[in-house]
């Protein structure tokens, strides 16, 4: 477990608010209510994000700063992107997003991946695919999480892992649950990958 102190930032809903961009930043991003505020919580090791009992509420992208001990200087950032898909499916990714997010996933300059959630006890969505499509043809790297495991048995986690390989075209599925803890230390890796590759990131402890 990596231990931050975490700092609430803003809540943006508008690019105007954006905080500086100075270090690796990480955004969760996936239907209402897949889990994503929960997963942010599950990684971090405390309630710093809001889980929603109504989904869909937010339309607001929460920036989270992660500091290393006593360093002023935050190490990452987290961004808790609002969901999409819940009222109905779309025709496009985007067209019920709130105008600002395409910009910040395409021009955020310090975004270094986005971590797609996809829930693992329903079909994959057509909503999920296209979003990593759109995350591809921006050349914006993508971390694909398969979440909410802890309510399948070991053998239906096997069958909900293949059907999302398939649906999403890819081997790289990190199988996880904020629940019980199932993956967040290889998504902790991944994270740390990602923000490495992109540069400034001191080891974390
Ligand atoms: N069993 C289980 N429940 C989960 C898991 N992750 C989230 N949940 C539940 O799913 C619901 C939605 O969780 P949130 O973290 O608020 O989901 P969200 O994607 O942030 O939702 P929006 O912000 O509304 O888009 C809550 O009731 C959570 O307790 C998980 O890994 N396992
Ligand atoms: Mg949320």
């Amino acid at each position: 477990m990596y231990r931050y102190h975490t700092e609430f930032l803003l809540s943006a809903t508008s690019a105007a608010q954006f905080p500086a961009s100075s270090v690796p930043e990480i955004a969760f991003l996936g239907r209402s209510n897949v889990g994503k505020s929960s997963l942010i919580n599950a990684l971090l090791g405390e309630p710093a994000a809001r889980v929603s009992s109504t989904p869909g509420r937010t339309r607001a992208i929460n920036f989270f700063a992660l500091h290393a001990s006593s360093q002023v200087r935050p190490e990452l950032i987290l961004a808790d992107l609002p969901g999409y898909g819940y009222a109905k499916l779309s025709r496009s990714i985007s067209a019920e997003w709130p105008a600002f997010i395409n910009p910040y996933l395409a021009t955020r300059d310090t975004l270094a991946a986005c971590v797609c959630l996809v829930d693992m006890n329903v079909p994959p969505q057509p909503g999920d695919a296209m979003l990593a499509q759109y995350l591809d043809s921006i050349h914006r790297p993508r971390i694909l999480v398969g979440t909410k495991a802890d309510k399948l048995s070991g053998n239906q986690r096997v069958v909900a892992t293949k059907r999302l390989r398939e649906a999403l075209e890819t081997d790289e599925i990190l199988v996880c649950s904020a629940k019980d803890g199932r993956g967040i230390a290889a998504l902790w890796k991944a994270i740390h990958g990602v923000a490495e590759a992109q540069g400034n990131l001191r080891t974390a402890k």
